[in-house]
């Protein structure tokens, strides 16, 4: 049974703004579009919880935020602050806070600037059951009780070191932690255990469920399905009937059912090839062998699949603590020979075997080589 953690900073990017600009702390704060004194066009990208006690939130007009600002000024609150952002700023924070994360975990995938998912790195259990002390059935749920007090640490070094909170969840599956990491914001911490995930779903809305948006949710309505308990009471052969394929999907995460992998998924449209190595290394010779034959493997698919010629490149490198990055560049003209990429790769990964972009001197876990941009 897999353990998943899914965190999600609270109010990023106004949470961002407090922290820097103390002046602003406790104060409505709204992120987004100039609001030009409600003339102002564009959106909010985000809004601190005291803004939000006015009603504004995330992907609402500005004028909108405006005008729900000024009313709360007429009934004696202060108004509320709107920053245009400084998204550089965020982008940085955001690393620094992916990288407490990736540093507690065993698989890491960073699904959004202020949310990732993770398999938390656990002490093995390995001496409590030598010593005989623990049954393997105890040993199971010692590891949730485990993980509970890693996500307790990593809110606390989060908190401590960027001085930002976060809510967690923590589920069997990346389903389960998201709709968990969302259950009490902010700064919660939601543990579902296996057992209790049909409880846990069952009386939510189905619109917590990825994927089914305000369409899916008028439809099921119609339907006279509202929360996920009258979803479950569906059959799987009705749901396929009205959403095709994606009916199967649906069904199974009504159950809380997810086999997604915790991994940087590579992108559509793309073609390929990664390879995580016996050993992490940094020994040049060995990885500059191993990216051409990768490089080499990239381009035969891309014949194979009866495409001429791509214009991205791209290679992600995985060192040993997790942390992935990954870079890419798209040539001007549509490139054709073997030749041009393996000329693109290099160019991209030898800052990563020397000081430009591994200060730290890394070794070097995994490496992936992606082509995009595929014209046939
Ligand atoms: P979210 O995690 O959705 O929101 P949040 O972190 O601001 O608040 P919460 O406490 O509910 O998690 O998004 C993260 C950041 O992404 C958010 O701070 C700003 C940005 N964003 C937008 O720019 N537009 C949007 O519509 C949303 C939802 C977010
Ligand atoms: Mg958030």
């Amino acid at each position: 049974m897999r353990i998943v953690f899914h965190i999600d900073m609270d109010a990023f990017f106004a949470a961002c703004e407090e922290r820097y600009n103390p002046q602003f702390r406790g104060k409505p704060i709204v992120v987004g579009a100039d609001p030009r004194s409600g003339k102002g066009r564009g959106v909010v990208s985000t809004a601190n919880y005291a803004a939000r006690k006015y009603g504004i939130k995330s992907a609402m007009p500005i004028s909108r935020a405006w005008h729900l600002s000024e009313e709360a000024k007429k009934r004696g609150e202060p108004a509320a602050i709107f920053l245009t952002g400084n998204y550089r700023l965020y982008s940085e924070i955001s690393e620094r806070i992916m990288k407490i994360l990736a540093e507690n975990a065993d698989a890491f995938e960073q699904a959004s600037v202020d949310e990732a998912y993770l398999e938390p790195k656990l002490p093995p259990p390995l001496k409590l059951r030598r010593a005989g002390k623990v049954q393997s059935s105890k040993l199971k749920a010692d590891k949730w009780a485990e993980a509970e007090e890693l996500a307790r640490k990593i809110k606390k070094d989060i908190l401590e070191q960027e001085g930002l909170t976060c809510s967690v969840g923590i589920g069997p599956n990346k389903l389960v932690a998201k709709v968990a990491s969302d259950f009490k914001k902010p700064d919660g911490l939601t543990v579902v255990r296996p057992e209790k995930v049909r409880d846990f779903l069952d009386p939510m809305s189905v619109r917590v469920i990825p994927g089914v948006g305000p369409k899916a949710e008028t439809f099921l309505r119609g339907k006279g399905i509202k929360i996920i308990r009258e979803l479950r009471a569906r059959g799987e052969s009705e749901l396929i009937e009205w959403f095709g394929k994606w009916g199967e999907e649906l069904w199974k995460k009504a159950r809380g059912i997810s086999d997604s992998p915790v991994s940087n998924e590579w992108e559509a449209k793309s073609i390929g090839e990664q390879e995580t190595f016996e050993k992490d290394t940094l020994d040049p010779a060995f990885i500059l062998d191993r990216v051409r034959s990768l490089a080499a493997q990239v381009f035969a698919r891309v014949q194979n699949d009866g495409f001429k010629s791509f214009r991205t490149v791209v290679i992600t490198v995985r060192f040993a603590d997790f942390i992935t990055k990954t870079r890419s560049h798209t040539a001007p003209k549509p490139l054709a020979a073997l030749n041009a990429l393996n000329g693109e790769t290099l160019r991209l990964l030898l800052p990563f075997l020397d000081r430009r972009e591994n200060p730290a001197h890394k070794a070097i876990r995994l490496i992936g080589v992606r082509v995009e941009k595929l014209l046939s």
